[in-house]
């Protein structure tokens, strides 16, 4: 059993009955040219977020732990796109509309794809989902079941919006959720900010929240050198 020192108070898990969740690290969501530009958000504060992922990932991985990876988009038909989805924003630009990226948050096109820096190695899920919590209308319960999982340690974008909804999707469902502050990010920091102190408020009312220097103290420890002398 590890233990990181967290909010509201330490978050104890086991790598084997834990998994590593990524959230919609896509390029539609952090690069130039994405949805999230196209909608007018500044990307670069999404794009902090890849390198102190990218070392949990690579300890998550190290330590054997199950990875998920979501993806946030439709079909190509838009048949699992609520009309009143698509029609949000009242925006000239939206779900399905060609862009640089391809058809926007539309499966097989460029811009619906994981950043190349976080991207999926065999064996670990990638995760298809309609809606912003990972549990919606996904058989992500039943894979983290299946394998025993009972903890969470959360990642992605936005905090405010998909991270938000599906740590309380698995709250609700019993997961006992970390969520890592700088492995997550949002276009409005103030709602970055807010979203992790309603996530540890009132005792942990949907989870636990740490940056990962934290959690990399615990899953990942500097190895041990021994100085043998000359
Ligand atoms: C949004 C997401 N913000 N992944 N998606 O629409 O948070």
């Amino acid at each position: 059993m590890l233990s990181v020192p967290a909010q509201p108070y330490e978050f104890d898990f086991d790598p084997a009955t834990t998994a590593l969740v990524v959230i919609d690290m896509q390029r539609d969501f952090l690069q130039p040219g994405g949805f999230g530009e196209l909608l007018g958000n500044d990307v670069s504060l999404l794009a902090r977020v890849v390198p102190p992922l990218q070392l949990v990932l690579a300890a998550a991985r190290a330590a054997g732990m199950l990875v998920v990876h979501t993806r946030e988009g439709h079909r190509p038909d838009l048949a699992d796109c609520p009309p009143a989805k698509l029609a949000r924003g009242r925006g000239a630009v939206t779900i399905g509309s060609p862009g640089p990226k391809g058809r926007i948050l539309v499966r097989g096109e460029e811009g619906h794809d994981i950043v190349p820096e976080l991207a999926p190695i065999a064996g670990e899920v990638v995760l298809d989902k309609p809606g912003k919590g990972a549990f919606y209308a996904t058989d992500l319960e039943l894979l983290l079941r299946n394998r025993a999982i009972t903890h969470l340690i959360v990642t992605g974008v936005t905090t405010e919006v998909c991270v938000h909804t599906t740590v309380r999707e698995g709250n609700d469902r019993g997961f006992e959720c970390l969520v890592v502050s700088d492995c997550c990010g949002s276009y409005f920091p103030e709602f970055h900010a807010v979203g992790l102190q309603m996530i540890a408020a009132q005792g942990g009312i949907f989870g636990w929240v740490a940056p990962s220097e934290e959690l990399l103290a615990v899953l990942a420890p500097a190895p041990v050198t021994a100085d043998l002398g000359a």
